[in-house]
């Protein structure tokens, strides 16, 4: 197989790290290593590039990835040199933007939970991300939100209210990670990196991702025509998928 007639795109948290950890020197030896003779490889993932870059080792290895794709695409790197960004502000507009933002505020002030920390609106190049939790909480603390959310449906409920009360606003809402949502215009999600590679890139697509049903953060993009999409469940059956598909290895 040729190297540039294939490029194996990947999400990040759950598909080729656990959520929000480091990843395992030997998947990322395997991406970079093995996987690179016969096919590109990059990143696209919904979290912005400090946190991508914390958790696959700095820019050494970041660099190696022939495309990384930040905030959905929206902030996009080649061979670790970021060649386009979409900014959330020059798109929105001020007036919009704090409407969103006040309201947002609003509801979080009115949310009861077992315990709340600090963070709770971050604002990125293209998208805001928005925890009910707070993003400052401890990773003791992430894993029992997402238990308590699990239950409680507080994301969820959060989406739903946006949703009927600010249906105007043109913004839509994704949730790919343990304490959070994901907010970004309509068509910003993770199919925005696609426009990018088809300029340059002529060959099969193929995307790996863990939150590949409805409402998670990987569904637009794996159910894409322009892609053949892979659902996965965990960093170790993504390597047993790409054995199986490019290796020949069971
Ligand atoms: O990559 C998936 C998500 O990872 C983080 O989510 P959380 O902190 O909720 O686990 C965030 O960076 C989020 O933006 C991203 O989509």
């Amino acid at each position: 197989m040729n190297r540039c007639s294939t490029i194996c795109l990947f999400d990040v948290d759950g598909t080729i790290t656990d959520p929000r950890q480091p990843i395992n020197p030997s998947v990322r030896s395997y991406l970079l290593n093995d996987l690179k003779k016969v096919s590109s490889v990059g990143l696209v993932s919904g979290s912005d590039i400090s946190k991508i870059n914390e958790q696959i080792g700095g820019l050494e290895f970041i660099s190696q990835f022939d495309y990384v794709f930040a905030e959905n695409g929206l902030v996009a790197f080649k061979n670790g040199v970021e060649f386009k960004k979409k900014n959330i502000i020059n798109y929105l507009g001020e007036e919009k933007l704090q409407s969103f933002i006040n309201f947002v505020l609003g509801y979080l002030s009115k949310i009861e939970l077992p315990f709340k920390r600090g963070n709770f609106v971050e604002f990125r190049t293209g998208m805001i991300n928005i925890s009910p939790v707070g993003r400052s909480c401890s990773n003791t603390e992430r894993v029992e939100f997402e238990k308590y959310d699990k239950v409680h449906n507080i994301r969820k409920k959060f989406i739903e209210t946006l949703n009927n009360e600010l249906p105007d606003i043109g913004l839509i809402y994704a949730i790919g990670g343990q304490i959070s949502f994901d907010c970004f215009p309509v068509g910003w999600d993770k199919r925005f990196c696609l426009r990018y590679l088809e300029e340059e890139f002529n060959g099969k697509i193929h995307f790996f991702g863990d939150k590949t049903y409805v409402g998670g953060n990987d569904h637009d993009i794996f159910i894409d025509p322009r892609v053949i999409g892979h659902s996965v469940t965990d960093p170790k059956d993504t390597i047993s998928q790409l054995n199986n598909l490019f290796f020949n290895k069971i």
